[in-house]
């Protein structure tokens, strides 16, 4: 049975906006999804999944970093449920851009909380909220109350958001709920991110368009979902009974090099890795030649050394898992890289 609910999702040119706008469409949803102003918007991401001309998808002009026109959204678009997933979301920008993140990432959704208390309480609102809030670790793994530890003007900015959600949960009785999700990656990842830099450039090497794969912090441990199956996690927990925060993870961590070495198997290609640190070098197996170097220029001022999540509270509460694995995950954007850069997409 479809749903005539209503959704705002802000960002959806964004890898998780696309995929929730897709899901939510399939429901039966009426979805608003907003864009940023600029010289020339990039919708490939929607074009991509085929719901750019979808008639129940309305794309309007927005920046989170405005409280009226955050009121004027909230007004006009009549949600049931408003997803933000708008943000600043690139960790290492955040240390060259601390004051523009914090505005973005952290005062934006303020912006629309407040919206939705004046103009109608009854709204349910998702904060896109991040494992980058443990940083630091605390604890192995992380569950919703290990204690926060930031790491990076992103995370700190974050980590405002989750607790103004909380705060407007309990002070004003508003249905916010917020998804700690911990990365989870796609062929629709932007190509700043660790995972779909590694592919495109697999991709690129493999096709002769390019000589080496240049990386920071090759020992980083993340723990890697499939992106499609976190955006139906956000959906469950605005389906659920009370607002909540829930940790959406796999259980499994593994280093940037475990992927890098994934990514070129995914290509037929082996690795081998030798030296250490900034003289660390990833060769091919069979010919020897240097794939893989390390560039402090990637490396940043403070580094979240490890993350691993367990999702026990969302599979008991909200019934969802992860089911992909990492290395299906890897493949899936493998072959998505190696496809685009046959045909020389243009993103
Ligand atoms: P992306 O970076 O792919 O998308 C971010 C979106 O926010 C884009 O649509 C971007 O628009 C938009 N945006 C940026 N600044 C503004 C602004 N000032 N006003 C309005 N829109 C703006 O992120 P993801 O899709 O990967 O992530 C979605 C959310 O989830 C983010 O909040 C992220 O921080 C959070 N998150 C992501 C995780 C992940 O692993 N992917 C894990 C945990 C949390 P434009 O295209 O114009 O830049
Ligand atoms: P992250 O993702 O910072 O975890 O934030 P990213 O893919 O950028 O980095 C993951 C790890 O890889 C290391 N690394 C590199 N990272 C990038 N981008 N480029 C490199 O060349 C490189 N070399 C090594 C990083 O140092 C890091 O340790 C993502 C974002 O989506 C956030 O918005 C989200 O909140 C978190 O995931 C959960």
């Amino acid at each position: 049975m479809l749903t005539t609910k209503r959704a705002l999702i802000t960002g959806i040119t964004g890898q998780d906006g696309a995929y929730l706008a897709q899901i939510l469409l399939e429901k039966g949803y009426h979805v608003t999804g907003t864009f940023r102003r600029s010289s020339s918007v990039n919708f490939w991401r929607i074009e991509e999944l085929g719901i750019d001309k979808h008639p129940n998808l309305a794309l309007v002009e927005y920046d989170l970093t405005d409280l009226s026109s955050s009121i004027r959204l909230v007004e006009s678009s009549r949600p049931d449920e408003v997803y933000n997933l708008a943000a600043q979301s690139f960790v290492g920008v955040s240390f060259e851009q601390p004051v523009t993140t914090a505005s973005i990432t952290g005062l934006g959704a303020v912006h629309l909380l407040e919206a939705i208390r004046i103009i109608n309480p009854k709204i349910r609102f998702y904060q896109a909220s991040t494992s980058e809030m443990f940083g630091k670790v605390q604890a192995i793994p992380q569950v919703e109350d290990t204690p926060f530890y930031p790491r990076s003007p992103y995370g700190v900015a974050k980590l405002y958001a989750h607790w103004m959600t909380v705060n407007y949960r309990e002070s004003y009785g508003i249905f916010g709920s917020s998804g700690i999700l911990f990365n989870h990656e796609s062929p629709l990842r932007g190509r700043e991110f660790v995972t779909r830099k590694i592919t495109d450039s697999v991709a690129k090497i493999v096709q002769n368009k390019l000589d080496v794969l240049e990386l920071g912090n090759l020992d980083a441990k993340r723990d890697w979902g499939y992106a499609k199956e976190y955006v139906e996690g956000m959906w469950r927990i605005l389906q659920a009974d009370e607002p909540d925060t829930f940790v959406l993870a796999t259980n499994r961590t593994e280093t940037v090099r475990d992927f890098v070495s994934m990514a070129f198997k995914g290509a037929g290609v082996a690795i081998e890795f030798s030296g250490e640190g900034e003289n660390e070098v990833g060769h091919c197996a069979r010919t020897g030649k240097a794939l893989v170097r390390v560039s402090p220029k990637f490396y940043r001022p403070a580094e979240v050394d490890l993350l691993i999540g367990d999702p026990a509270k969302a599979r008991r509460v909200l019934g969802w898992e992860p089911k992909t694995t990492l290395e299906e995950l890897c493949q899936m954007m493998v072959d998505a890289d190696l496809r685009r850069n046959d045909i020389g997409f243009s993103f």
